[in-house]
């Protein structure tokens, strides 16, 4: 089940980004990568009778010899490499013509193009790496914020791995017990007791929720949070949402009904993203374009994790009712602060107040950091940040892990229901191969497919 397939190919690509930089990286991997590399390369000594760990200088040049740009070329030698093969990787300047200019040179000396995220899936096909540790590889290359950063480092450094192997470990400990159980059991003997097997069932369960429950907290760290910010025309929206950002982002004005399509930005609070959303004022209207803005309103309260609902501390009508399906979770703030006078600070509940008002002025500032410290609150509950540790962030592991948890479910009930110990050798198996999946012990050309296609080129 396990398709190590294996290209001879050597494959190239450029690694950095295009556009102005100082530096190009084009890098090459397979057995033939010094030959390859040794084409284009003119130097005091040839790339491929070089040792690993090593930097040569020298020009890389066309098929007729003229110079293409000056290089530096550092030699990894099997297997001490990203990819476990022979690598080469070329320094040249960055830009926009001389990295593509390199690599095609390369191509027509005998390379092939790299599939996206080829060099990390033949890293995880030679061993260098385990499948959720090639998955942090382009989560950190994907991470928008100090935190969304911090869990991929940690996953990276092979935490999460850790965790699945100590539940995947127990569990084939388990089986391989109850698969000696079976053996013997024309005998009647029962060569591990019942309360034994509930017991390493029983552990294995509790790991593997404990790591599902970290699933919503870490996705959100991963991804951002995305708040809208709902509430009537005129209601200051927009002027919270600039208060927010530090920048005059939106249109402001007094006339209601100013935003009409909405807009997105994003900040960080506490090193977490937040991606904010401006809306169009949610009210009954004949205008035309007003209504389709407000559809998009509705639209993204359902697509938000949080949303600000907005209502103005001088409008006396009552604050907007809610329609229940909309937005799970929800923060109340009153608007304008500053106009209820001076006694308006004195007045701010504390931030996470049960279904209290905030009050914000976004003209005073008012407000505005308990609003950022109850959209922490709200995303991740009050002492979040402060436990530290790997999280479960992806939606396959996360996949992955409730199958395991149906299994090792099922398994405890076939236990406590006295079924014999090949109904509950069946479920721990299932246990086994959904957590391989996480790892990479067991995988299949599919999930890598999955995987990989999503890696950029070059990586
Ligand atoms: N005094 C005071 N005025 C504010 C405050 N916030 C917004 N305003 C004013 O209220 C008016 C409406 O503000 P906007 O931010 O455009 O309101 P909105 O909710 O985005 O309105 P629509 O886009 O029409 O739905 C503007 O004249 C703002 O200057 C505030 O905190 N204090
Ligand atoms: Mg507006």
């Amino acid at each position: 089940l396990n398709p190590k397939i294996k290209s001879d190919d050597t494959i190239a690509a450029i690694a950095t980004a295009p556009g102005v930089g100082a530096i190009g990286i084009v890098r090459l991997s397979g057995e033939d990568a010094c030959r390859i590399a040794d084409k284009v390369f003119s130097g005091s000594e040839k790339l491929s009778s070089a040792s690993g760990y090593t930097i040569h200088h020298g020009w890389a040049c066309d098929e007729r010899g003229n110079p293409v740009d000056e290089v530096l070329a550092s030699i990894f030698r099997s297997p001490n490499s990203y990819t476990g093969e022979d690598v080469v990787e070329f320094n040249c300047h960055g830009g926009w013509y001389a990295t593509d200019r390199l690599l095609r040179i390369i191509l027509a000396a005998g390379a092939r193009l790299a599939e996206p995220g080829e060099f990390t899936r033949r890293a995880f096909l030679n061993g260098k790496m385990e499948l959720s540790q090639a998955e942090a590889v382009a989560e950190i290359i994907a991470a928008r914020s100090e935190r969304a950063l911090e869990l991929s480092v940690l996953q990276l450094k092979g935490r999460l791995g850790e965790k699945i192997r100590e539940i995947r470990n127990s569990l084939l400990e388990l089986s391989s017990l109850l698969e000696i159980d079976l053996d013997f059991s024309e005998e009647d003997i029962s060569v591990i007791p019942r309360e034994q097997v509930e017991k390493i069932l029983n552990g294995a369960a509790v790991k593997v929720k404990g790591l599902l429950g970290t699933y919503s907290s870490g996705q959100l760290l991963r991804k951002g949070v995305r708040v809208v910010l709902v509430g009537p025309p005129n209601s200051g929206k927009s002027t919270l949402f600039n208060a927010l950002l530090g920048s005059d982002r939106a249109i402001t004005h007094a006339s209601p009904g100013t935003t009409r399509d909405f807009i997105e930005e994003s900040m960080t609070i506490d090193g977490v993203l937040f991606t904010l959303v401006d809306t169009a004022g949610l009210r009954t209207t004949n205008n035309e374009v007003e209504a389709m803005g407000i559809r998009r309103t509705e639209d993204e309260i359902k697509l938000a994790d949080l949303a600000i609902y907005l209502h103005d501390s001088m409008d006396p009508s009552r604050p907007m009712s809610i329609p229940l399906e909309m937005g799970s979770n929800k923060i109340f703030v009153k608007s304008k602060a500053d106009l209820l006078g001076p006694d308006a600070e004195r007045m701010e509940p504390s931030a996470g107040s049960p279904d209290g008002e905030i009050l914000v002025s976004a003209l005073s500032g008012i407000g505005i950091d308990t609003l950022k410290r109850t959209l922490l609150a709200a995303a991740f509950g009050t002492n979040h940040i402060e436990e530290t540790g790997s999280r479960v962030s992806s939606e396959r592991h996360a996949e992955a892990l409730r199958r395991a948890n149906s299994s090792l479910e099922m398994a405890l009930q076939s236990v406590r229901d006295g079924l014999t110990n090949e109904f509950v050798a069946v479920d721990v198996r299932g246990a086994i191969s959904a957590v391989s999946e996480i790892t990479g012990e067991l995988t299949t050309e599919d999930i890598l497919n999955g995987i990989f296609s999503k890696f950029c080129i070059g990586k």
